[in-house]
């Protein structure tokens, strides 16, 4: 456990330790429930990708992120400000992990829960989408072509912009969040662990078979805070 009694600073020459309430007290997070079987998104999404993603990635960004935390304040209270910029770096990975994923798993419904049932066009998401792009297809295309043009690891978003209510598409790498100007519409893992065990290669497969069991409740839910 954190105790910053115990602790030797190595304190640079030129920092000086203010004793300031910073890294006396924190919180850790804990996984959320997925909410749904994992065989509950077969055969779009198998139970084995399931099962691996949940409990092993995910769980390894939440328990990663809760072991930083603890040690980079510890170098906070140390004053040690290499450590501090290795942990602020695994802190902000296994954050954005933690983070999108608990957007991920309410971005997806089984198919018999009403997962992959598009907005009634007349709803607010439902007009707004086909304002601005035409038709819902429209979207989903745009969505897979930008899913298909992501270079490495990330997401896809559906994002709302805050300060004027647009929708858009944006990608953010690696485990990046989401800019603080937008809020999540839907989140769309493009990892290879989302869809390898099952599509292998062929990720536009998966991109296709996904939309089968997008929670469109909530990102109408959402869309409409
Ligand atoms: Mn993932």
């Amino acid at each position: 456990m954190f105790s910053p009694r115990t602790l030797k600073p190595a304190l640079p020459l030129t920092a000086t330790i203010i004793r300031s309430a910073v890294g006396r007290t924190f919180s850790t997070v804990k996984q959320p429930e997925l909410g749904y079987a994992y065989n509950a998104l077969e055969p779009h999404i198998s139970a084995d990708i399931m099962e691996t993603h949940y409990s092993k990635h995910h769980k390894n960004y939440t328990n990663t992120y809760n072991a930083s935390i603890e040690k980079y304040l510890e170098a906070v209270e140390a004053g040690d400000l290499v450590k501090q910029n290795a942990l602020a770096r695994a802190v902000k990975f296994n954050a954005g992990g933690y983070v999108n994923h608990n957007l991920f798993w309410k971005s997806l419904l089984p198919v018999a829960e009403g997962g992959g049932k598009l907005p009634a066009a007349e709803s607010a998401l439902g007009k707004a989408i086909v304002l601005q792009y035409g038709s819902f297809d429209k979207l989903i295309e745009l969505i897979d072509q930008t899913q298909a043009g992501l270079q490495g690891a990330g997401w896809t978003w559906l994002v709302k912009d805050k300060t004027d209510g647009k929708l858009d598409v944006i990608t953010t790498a690696n485990q990046d969040m989401v800019p603080s100007k937008y809020s999540v519409i839907l989140a769309l893992d493009n990892w290879e662990h989302a869809y390898y065990l099952q599509y292998k290669n062929v990720k536009a497969e998966y991109f296709k078979a996904v939309w089968n069991v997008i929670n469109w409740k909530e990102a109408e839910r959402r869309y409409e805070q």
